[in-house]
């Protein structure tokens, strides 16, 4: 198939239309449509997503956070090891490099809410404070989507093969 300017240019289009359902800032970082997956009956996890950018001149980093929602808060990253999905917290926290955005989404960064209060469901907002190094704490809200829900708000759901993960 031959590369097609008019297509690639409507994707870009399409891409801009979505993106963005809410944006917080906080010192020089901009924190840019925070969402989460709605969970099945039962889980203790749910997965946070969301893009921070850093305007400023210094690195940042994401330290860690908190929710009433959820008894604990991790900074997670997520790997592939032999066709197995295993995530981990990060370590000394997500570095957000001067003029850099990190993107936190399914199977990559993320944040994570442990041990959930009661499931969450899609349309719901989830509040939490996310902390960082130097930009300190910023309030944020999680628009809840629905379970499989890939990226933003109109990207379409992308079923996992093999187990469900709940939270990823
Ligand atoms: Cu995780």
């Amino acid at each position: 198939m031959r590369f097609n300017p008019f297509a690639a240019a409507g994707l870009v289009a399409l891409a801009v239309a979505t993106a963005h359902a809410a944006d917080y800032k906080a010192g020089s970082l901009v924190i840019a449509d925070p969402w989460s997956r709605a969970t099945p009956k039962g889980a203790s996890v749910a997965g946070g997503y969301m893009k921070i950018t850093n305007n400023g001149s210094a690195p940042d980093r994401l330290i860690g956070g908190s929710s009433d929602v959820a008894s604990s808060f991790e900074v997670h990253e997520m790997s592939m090891t032999g066709g197995v999905a295993k995530m981990r917290p990060v370590k000394g926290g997500l570095e957000i490099k001067p003029g850099q955005s990190v993107e936190l989404k399914p199977g990559s960064y993320h944040v994570m809410f442990m041990g959930l209060k009661k499931p969450l469901g899609a349309g719901e907002h989830i509040k939490a404070t996310l902390v960082f190094e130097k930009a300190g704490k910023v309030d944020v809200d999680y628009d809840v989507r629905a379970m499989g829900a890939t990226g933003g708000k109109d990207a379409p759901a992308m079923p996992m093969p093999g187990m469900p993960m709940p939270g990823h």
